[in-house]
């Protein structure tokens, strides 16, 4: 098959490889370095700083060769990796799907959280090996590696929901998350927290 195979798609199987998170057949691979991050840590020196010292790749998006089109059903692995800036942990940009429609994540590897935000409520699922996520239309849903290992997901999304990255940096998500000095454990808290400046503690 090839790279994008074109609509009505046949019936196929993907394989899974477990160890770097590639499927066969793969299409389109996305790299997500913190460059890409603008204007999405809450301490934005701290953001500018990481991307003048190496400007790391934060997350990647294996696609399977399904394309987004309506009425399909495209997948990707999405694996994170572990970092923090400024105390927040490593994340991807977080959206929302302009024609509001749901979508299922499944976690296959470390411990993640699934941030979700419908403009005036937040929500935080724990998402680790086998934890299904699910992502209400309308709600504008972030990923995040709270652990110290790669954080990797499957996600199966309809082909016309679409992607608003605009949304997430007009609306924020709601929360953050951060590491807590103190503790070390994961602080969620209020969006407009200053950085570096939050209560400690669990959520
Ligand atoms: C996921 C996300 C993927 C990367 O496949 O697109 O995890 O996150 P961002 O798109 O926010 O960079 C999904 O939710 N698709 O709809
Ligand atoms: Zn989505």
């Amino acid at each position: 098959m090839s790279i994008s195979a074109t609509p009505p798609i046949q019936p196929f199987a993907i394989t899974f490889g477990a160890d770097n998170a590639t499927l066969e057949p793969q299409g389109q691979v996305l790299t997500r370095r913190m460059s890409d991050l603008e204007g999405l840590f809450a301490d934005a020196d701290a953001w500018a700083r990481a991307v003048a010292d190496g400007d790391p790749v934060v997350y990647t998006v294996v696609s399977s060769p399904v394309p987004e089109v309506p009425r399909e059903l495209p997948q990707s692995i999405t694996t994170i990796q572990p970092g923090l800036t400024a105390g927040e942990f490593w994340m991807t940009k977080g959206h929302q799907h302009p024609d509001p429609q749901g979508e299922i994540y499944l976690g296959l590897a470390g411990h993640g959280g699934l941030l979700l935000f419908d403009g005036e409520r937040a929500e935080w699922l724990d998402m680790s090996p086998g934890v299904i996520g699910y992502i209400p239309p309308g709600w504008a849903h972030r990923s995040v590696n709270v652990g110290d290992e790669p954080y990797k997901f499957l996600a199966v999304y309809p082909g016309s929901a679409g992607h608003d990255y605009g949304w997430v940096l007009e609306h924020g998500m709601g929360l953050r998350a951060r590491r807590a000095a103190d503790s070390g454990d994961l602080d969620l808290v209020p969006f407009g927290t200053p950085a570096g400046r939050h209560r400690t503690g669990k959520p």
